[in-house]
Order: structure tokens, then sequence, then C-alpha cells
């Protein structure tokens, strides 16, 4: 690599008013802002939906507007937005789009336009997908993973459009992930600046482009079965329905599967969990580094770990369907690669550890949600390693021991990791530090009371609980202490909810009042931190884009005057030269 770098001498689309400068923009930093300020809102529907389900769960029959129709589409809504619309989007669209050209050292992504139409297909299957709480009917009441044939028949709530209004929105969402997701992917092959091998990159990077890729090749699967099922719906095809009758009557579909259905969703499913944690994984290793002053330990190892842990994401989706009656060997081969998945998987936990081990840690606000992601992310990992064997997994399946699982691993884990990444580049899109005192309540609220949310519901699963009821009066097996658990369950969650509003505050006010950053904090050695303006101006690096000389760890190195070296940063006599890179 040593002509010029692909984007040196690329003329950059200027914006030429106020509207395509902030609006229709294709620079990648407001496209950042866009995807990452409308996923933190419809974000906050989820929440409020998840406060109703538990106000429900905690004191049933208080909220007589909550009946078991509704207990059902605020479930499904809930779940769906929580992984997709915020989870996903927030993590490609958001962070993706911020870090990537900025940790490459381009001027911007390779297509802008086709970026910035991304951001508004992204909006408006949000538009869609909010607008069946409005129609009649309501929103889809058929739990997140849309199973036909219940999820389109009379009877389930949402049944009409509903349904119709949630397939078509997932179709726009995932047209408009896949535009954002050629873009990040053909920019790190194609845009790195001079010097800047894929060896060089900083495990954000690594995390985001192999989650991009599992999402490039796992969301055609949802997307056919999403159009199948609509076929199925509107015009009377038989892609997943059996010859059934509902409610009496002998319907007119025959000769389809439900079950198909089933490993269509989950072979996107799956991957859907690594295309949330590879970019926390990523994240979480630089703010690690960054606020220990140590390199990562076991550089190349965390990348193939990420490679390895992509590849085999997507030979493990029947994990999901251990109770849907498939032929006990498939069981078994499902059980053993979704152990082995946990080899790759702890390595980097360990990885974390390492890293952290005799570091000068500073406990800054994004390193303390870091090592809540290290704690949250192997509980949630241990749990799930009960519920990839299918013996273990038949009783519990369908408990809130599965709700426990999965609410640690993919949904705390990830979002410590999304405040994290905020709290540690909120400086870098603004100029400000996010105020401290806030920052440390939000944490320890948010920390402590997802522990308090989720650690009991894992007893409850054990006595048998089961997840998606709207009651659970007059059940003789269910112990009546689980009734005080669940009423502490819902406090602590109110708490957790309210917490968020700390940090929503925050970020207004740091906007406004916040200590000026300057243009390097944390002393970090990664590109982004390097740019001439903070917040970095149209273009990104002035008139020379930057030369790579190392790669991104080097924090205490022996023998230097900082304890740190940025990555821009020519080797000259008295420093050693990179071990790795
Ligand atoms: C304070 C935060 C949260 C609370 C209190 C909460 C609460 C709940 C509740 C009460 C349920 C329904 C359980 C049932 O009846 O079966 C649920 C389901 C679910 N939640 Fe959350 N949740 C939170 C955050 C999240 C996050 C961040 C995610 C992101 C992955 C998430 C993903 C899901 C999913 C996928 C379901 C399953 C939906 C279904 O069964 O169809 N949740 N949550
Ligand atoms: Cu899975």
């Amino acid at each position: 690599m040593t002509e010029a770098a692909y984007q040196e001498n690329l003329p950059l689309h200027e914006p030429h008013s106020w509207w395509t400068r902030y609006v229709f923009s294709q620079d990648h930093k407001v496209i950042a802002i866009q995807y990452t300020l409308t996923a933190v809102a419809v974000g906050m529907v989820a929440l409020v939906m998840s406060w109703l389900m538990r106000l429900q769960i905690g004191f049933p029959g208080t909220f007589s507007f909550i009946d078991p129709s509704t207990y059902y589409q605020l479930v499904t809504m809930h779940g769906m937005i929580m992984v997709i619309y915020l989870l996903t989007a927030i993590f490609l669209g958001g962070f993706g789009n911020f870090l990537i050209p900025l940790m490459v050292g381009a001027r911007d992504m390779v297509f802008p336009f086709v970026n910035m139409l991304s951001y508004w297909a992204y909006l408006l299957s949000v538009l869609v997908l909010l607008s069946s709480l409005f129609v009649p009917g309501g929103p889809t009441g058929a739990g997140w993973t849309l199973y036909p044939p219940q999820a389109i028949l009379p009877g389930t709530p949402g049944s009409g459009a509903g349904i119709v209004l949630m397939l078509i929105s997932l179709a726009l969402f995932i047209v408009a992930a896949t535009m954002g997701g050629l873009n990040y992917v053909t920019t790190v092959i194609q845009a790195r600046t001079r010097g800047l091998t894929m060896m060089r990159l900083p495990l954000s990077v690594w995390g985001i482009f192999m989650a991009t890729i599992l999402a490039l090749l796992a969301f055609p699967a949802l997307f056919v079965g999403a159009i199948m099922m609509l076929f199925d719906r509107l015009l009377g095809a038989s892609f997943f329905m059996p010859a059934i009758v509902s409610m009496g009557q002998h319907l007119d579909h025959q000769g389809g599967s439900p079950v198909l259905f089933q490993h269509i969703f989950w072979f996107f499913g799956h991957p859907e969990v690594y295309i949330v944690a590879l970019p926390a994984f990523g994240i979480v290793s630089d703010i690690i580094s960054t606020h220990a002053r140590k390199n990562i330990f076991g550089y190349r190892i965390m990348v193939w770990a990420i490679v390895i842990i992509g590849v085999l994401s997507f030979i493990v989706w029947a994990h999901h369907m251990y109770v849907s009656g498939m032929n006990p060997y498939f069981g078994f081969f499902f059980a053993i690669t979704t152990l082995i998945i946990a080899v790759p998987t702890a390595i980097k936990v360990y990885n974390w550890v390492l890293t952290l081990w005799h570091g000068n840690i500073r406990l800054t606000v994004p390193m303390l949600f870091s090592i809540a992601f290290v704690s949250s992310f192997t509980i949630g990992g241990l749990t799930g390693l009960f519920l990839g064997n299918v013996v273990i997994d038949l009783p519990l399946s369908d408990t809130y021991f599965v709700v426990a699982h999965f609410h640690m691993v993919m949904g705390v884990s990830p979002i410590l990791v999304v405040f994290g990444g905020i709290y540690h580049w909120y400086p870098k899109l603004t100029g400000k530090m996010l105020n401290d005192v806030w920052g440390q309540w939000h944490f320890w609220l948010t920390f402590i009371g997802t522990y308090l949310i989720y650690f009991p519901m894992h007893y409850l699963g054990f006595v048998g609980m089961p997840r998606r009821y709207h009651a659970y009066d007059g059940y003789e097996f269910i112990p009546e202490s689980a009734q005080d658990l669940n009423v502490f369950i819902t406090v602590s969650a109110l708490m957790v909810g309210a917490a968020q509003f700390i940090f929503l505050y925050n970020m207004y006010w740091s906007y406004r009042n916040g200590k000026e950053s300057g243009g390097n904090p944390w002393k970090a050695t990664s590109l982004e931190w390097q740019t001439p303006d903070t917040p970095p101006i149209h273009g990104n690096w002035g008139p020379k884009l930057p030369v790579v000389y190392r790669w991104p760890y080097d924090y205490s190195v022996p023998g230097t005057k900082d304890d740190f070296i940025p990555q821009n940063h020519p080797p000259s006599a008295e420093e050693p030269d990179t071990p790795t890179a």
C-alpha cells in the first residue's frame, strides 16, 4: 500500500444548503447521528412497553387496559424493536457509520449517497412499524419470532393489518441494512489509508466489519421469510401454512410447513445475536485497552475469534428449535456446534481479563460499562451452555430461565456497550465531555438494577414459570412467593428505566454545558482521535489523509516519553518498533 490512498484525491460531495448538510446529508457522521437518535427514540418506546409488561406481571389486574391480547402485542413489539430497530440499527448504522471512516482514515463511506438512502429507508421502516400501533386490531401479537400459522390466523392479536405492517417494515429494514452494509464492508476493504493493513485495524472495526458480513448473509433469509409469509397472508399461498382448521373453518391453505419458517427465521435469528455481539466485542476491546493503558491481549487471536464466531454462528440455528420435534441426531449436531462456539467466545473473555491484569486501570464511565459488559456477558454465556444442551433445554424452554438468559447475553450486555461507546466517543462527536457524576449514577443504577431484574428470573424459570404469559394465578406448581419476586423485579425494572432518563438528560445538558474535551481526552491511539478538528469537519482530515505506522494498541510502551503512541506517529530512533504490526 504505497500508492496514494483511495480517497486521497477523490472529490467529496459538498452540501449546498442547510437541508443537504443536516437532513439529506451524505456525511457519514451526520448519518450516524440520525441513525442513533432514531434508534434511541424507538428504543424508548420499547422501554416503556417493558414497563407496562412488568406492571402487569408485578401487579396483575391493577392495570385493566393491559389485557392478554395487549400483553402479547407488547411482548412482540418490545422484543422486535429492541433486537432489530434499536440494537442492530445503533451498532451498524450508528457506531458503524461514525467509526469506520474515521478509524480507517477515510474521508467518508465509499458510497455516500447509498448511505443516505439507507438511513431514510430505516426511518421509513420504523414509521411503518410504529403505524401498526394505530391500525384497527393493533400491532401483531405473534411473539417476536412471528411463528406461523398463528401469526397470520384470526384469533392472534394484530393478525389483520398488524402482521402485514410488521412484515413490510422488516423488509424495508433489510433493504436499509443492505444499503448500509455494502458501504461498511466496501469502505473497510477499499478505503483504508496508507499503512493501515487489516491486521492494524482497531478491533471495533473488525467487529463491525464481520457483523456486517453476517448481516448481509443472514438478513436475506428473513427477507424471503417475510415476503413468503406476506404471500400466505395476502394471496392465500401456503408456504408455511399446512391444511388447517381455524375456528371451525377449513382454510384454503394446504401443504405448507410451519417448521420451514422456524428454520428460515433462526437461520437469520442466531447470526442476528452476533450481528449485535461482534460490534460489542470490538468496542469493548478498544475501550478496555485505552482505559487500562495496555495493549489488548492477544490481538490476532481476538481477530480470529471474531471471524470464527461469525462463521460458526451460521451452523447453530436449530438450538432454538429443540422443542419443535426434530430428529434427535439433528439436535445432537446442533448441541455440539453450539458448545464449540463457546471456545472462541471464552478466549475473548480471557483476553479482556488479561488485558485488565496489571493494567493502569482508570475507572472512567466508559470503562465501568465495559467491565460490566464482561461480567454480564459471562453470566449470560454460562446459562447459554445449559440451554445449548438438548436435554437441559427441553424442560427449561419457554420458561423465565430463557428470558433471563437472553436478556443477560443480548439485551443487557450490548446495551452496556452502547452506553460505554457513547460515553467514550461523545467527546469526539461534540467536543464536550459527558458529565461524569451523572454518568456514574447512570452506570451504577443500570448495572445493579439489571442484575436485580434478571438474577431472580433464573430461579423463576427453575420453578417452571412460563414466559409470554399475561398472568400466573391458578398454577399450583408455581409457589406463591414467586409473586413477591415478581413485584421486586418490576420495581427494579422501573428503576432501571428511570435511570435512562439521567443519561438522556446528560447527553442534552453536556452538549450545551459540558467541559471542553479537546481532540483526544482519553489519550487514545486510534485514528479517530487524531483528526485535525474536533468534532471532525466534512472530509475528516483536511488536505492530507493520515499515514499509519503501527497498530492501535501502543499503550505504555517501555522507553517512550508518553504512555501512548498514536497510529499515525512515525517510528523514530527513541521509540522501539511495535512487536505485532
Ligand atoms: C430494563 C430493560 C428490559 C426489561 C424490563 C424487559 C422486560 C421484558 C419482559 C417483561 C418481556 C416479556 C417476557 C414474557 O412475558 O415472556 C421481555 C421480552 C423480550 N425482551 Fe425485554 N426487557 C428489557 C430490555 C430488553 C432488551 C435491551 C432487549 C434486546 C435484545 C430485549 C429483548 C427482548 C426479547 C427478544 C423478548 C422476547 C419477546 C418474545 O417473547 O416474543 N429486552 N422483556
Ligand atoms: Cu442461537
